[in-house]
Formats: structure tokens, sequence, C-alpha cells
């Protein structure tokens, strides 16, 4: 028998990926059902070929669900993971809720995929889209050289904010694009932009040095996500993880500058030959030919892009990274997707 999914935040900007994804991906699925709040409930979306009504979320939806994806807001994780579990379902959750809880696996499936088995509370959470933008190529040179440090400074999409933060950057992109005397005084593009949308200054023709929400001593709850997540990812208690988060005017895929310290020294090329037979990693490097990933063109796929690959001048133990990855799909949906396979392929042996 084929297991049946539901879709939880199915008409979200993740959960309209999601349904690319599963439409596209080999199909291990029987029924998918497709949840929402009340307020989308009702809606037709169309899923492998197929449209499904949108059903409201209810405890008796998951009733006969196998399992369930969240792509919903921390709370609403919080409380409805849980009753997907209690009525049968594994629940796979793309929230925070979840993630540092000893009780719930943080999975990625190139690098652990193995702990998804490891379930006592029936959730699997799956990480911070920017967390998974890097951590796919890190976990490969982890486990050839062992990480000690990393200095991430990330570049981070709107699409992260949701809707909302794509909206915000599209409108604020058309308030500023015939005025070319802007940004030439402090001040001017705050004033053309207007509503500021989820973020704390323009985003248009800006970047913004915060992500989320203020933590203890400065730090914004996207930095000690990075951190703690990759911690928890890699299985490594003591990495010592430094990151700033940035928002940058892109619509989706975040990068990251990697400062990564090793174990032993480390060699650019072995490196390089290491990363671009990793799964799930596409080396682009050739800086001479303008070669290096960048979003506009990582959009739409799915692999982390590495480039700008170098030994530090100044220690043979380091090396510089850029790396990006769409934070909708392997950031978000597509990981998600990836869990759920992994489960699914309990059902069907
Ligand atoms: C952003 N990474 O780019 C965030 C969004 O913990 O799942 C995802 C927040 C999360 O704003």
């Amino acid at each position: 028998r084929l297991p049946t999914l539901a879709v939880v935040g199915a008409t979200g900007a993740v959960g309209s990926v999601m349904l690319d994804i599963l439409s596209t991906r080999e199909n291990v699925w029987g029924e998918i059902r497709l949840v929402a709040s009340p307020r989308s409930a009702g809606k037709r979306l169309t899923v492998r070929g197929e449209e499904v009504e949108v059903q409201p979320l209810s405890p008796e939806v998951f009733d006969g669900v196998d399992v369930a994806m969240f792509d919903v807001p921390d709370e609403v994780s919080k409380e409805w993971a849980p009753v997907a579990v209690e009525r049968g379902a594994v629940a796979v959750d793309n929230s925070g809720a979840y993630r540092m809880d000893a009780g719930v696996p943080l999975v990625v499936p190139e690098v652990n995929a193995a702990q998804t088995r490891d379930r006592p509370k029936g959730i699997v959470s799956n990480p911070n889209c920017t967390t998974l933008s890097m951590i796919v190529a890190l976990g490969a040179l982890h486990g050839a050289y062992g990480l000690t440090d990393l200095v991430v400074a990330s570049y981070q999409a709107a699409s992260g904010s949701g809707q909302e933060g794509i909206d915000t950057l599209h409108d604020q992109t058309e308030k500023v694009a015939t005025d070319r005397t802007l940004g030439s005084r402090a001040g001017d593009v705050r004033a053309a932009v207007g509503d500021l949308g989820p973020y704390p200054a323009p985003l248009a023709l800006n970047v913004v040095p915060w992500a989320g929400s203020l933590k203890e001593d400065g730090h914004s709850s996207e930095e000690m996500k990075v951190r703690n997540e990759s911690r928890k990812i890699l299985g490594h208690s003591e990495l010592r993880v430094s990151a700033t988060c940035v928002r940058v005017p892109v619509v989706t895929t975040h990068s990251l500058a990697v400062h990564a310290t090793f174990d032993r020294e480390v060699r650019a090329g072995e490196a390089r030959e290491l990363l671009a037979s990793a799964p799930g990693v596409v080396v682009q490097d050739d800086p001479a030919g303008s070669e290096f990933p960048t979003p506009i063109d990582v959009v739409g796929t799915d692999p982390t892009w590495v480039g700008r690959i170098r030994r530090s001048v100044d220690d043979p133990r380091s090396l510089d990274l850029f790396l990006c990855g769409d934070n909708l799909r392997k950031g978000a949906a597509l990981n998600t997707a990836q869990i759920a396979e992994v489960i699914a392929g309990e059902f069907t042996g």
C-alpha cells in the first residue's frame, strides 16, 4: 500500500513549491490530502496533475494519514503536530517549534538520514532554510576533514519571510525603479519606499543586517538557529559558530559566505573534488571565466551550489567558500519532501 500524505500549509509560499515538488519527483504517495487554515479551505489546487480541494485544519483531517508535513508558523506546528501524531501520522515539521527538542531528530537526508528512524515523539524536524543552504556541502567537508569553526555571513532572500517578504521587495523595487537620484542621500530610499513590510529597514537598494527576533547578547534568532542547528545536524556539540545574518534584495535563494576551519590542513583542489562528488552539491568555481553561483541563476534548482573555493591565505586549515541554495526548495519544501520519502520507504519496504 502506498502511504497517505497530508500537506499542512498547502497554500503558503513553501506549500506552493511543495505541490510542484510532489508533482515532479518520483511518486511514492497514495492519497495526498491538502490542508490549510479555515480561511484558505475550499480552494482547489493542482498536485500530480489533479485538482484537490484544500481541507480545513482539524483533528479528523489526519485520520488515515501516514505522514503529515507541516509548513506553518511555529505556534501552529506546536499545537497541531502532536494532534497528527495522536491520530497515527508521523509529522515532518518545517517550523522552528521542535528543531532543538532532544526527542526530535533534525534531518538533512544527505547528512544524517538514518536519524529519521529515531523519533520518540513521532516528529521529525526540518532545519531552517539558512542552515539548509550550506549544510549539505559542509557535512561533506566535515566528514573528510573534521570541522572545528564556522564563520558565516548570510545574504538572505525576501521569500525567507514568506509571500509578504516577496511582495514587499517587489513593491519597494517598483517605487525606486525610475528615480535615478535615489541612493545618493541618506534617507532618500527610506522616504521613497514607505511601507517596510516585515523588515526593520528598506530592502530595495539596500542590505539589512537582521533576520528573525532579538536573542541574548544581541544575536538574532536566525543567527542562533544557524549555530544550534548546524551543531545538531553534524552531531558536533563543540563546533564553534559565528553567524551574521543579512537580508538582501533577492526574491528567492539564500547565499552564504563561509570561513570553515578544520582539524587538519586542507587543499582547495581536493576540497573542490570532494564537493563535486558529494550528493546534492554542484561546484561552479572558475572565477577566471566568471563562473560562480549567484542566486538568480540558482533559483528553482535543487542542489547546494558552491563556488569561490579558496584555502585561507593565513591558515592552511581553513577554507573560504560561497554557497547558494534555493531557500524554498532545498531550504524548505524539498528537504521536507526528502525526509517524508525516507519515512514512506518504511511503509513500502
Ligand atoms: C528567513 N530562514 O529567511 C528564515 C525563514 O526558522 O524556518 C525561516 C524561519 C524558520 O527569514
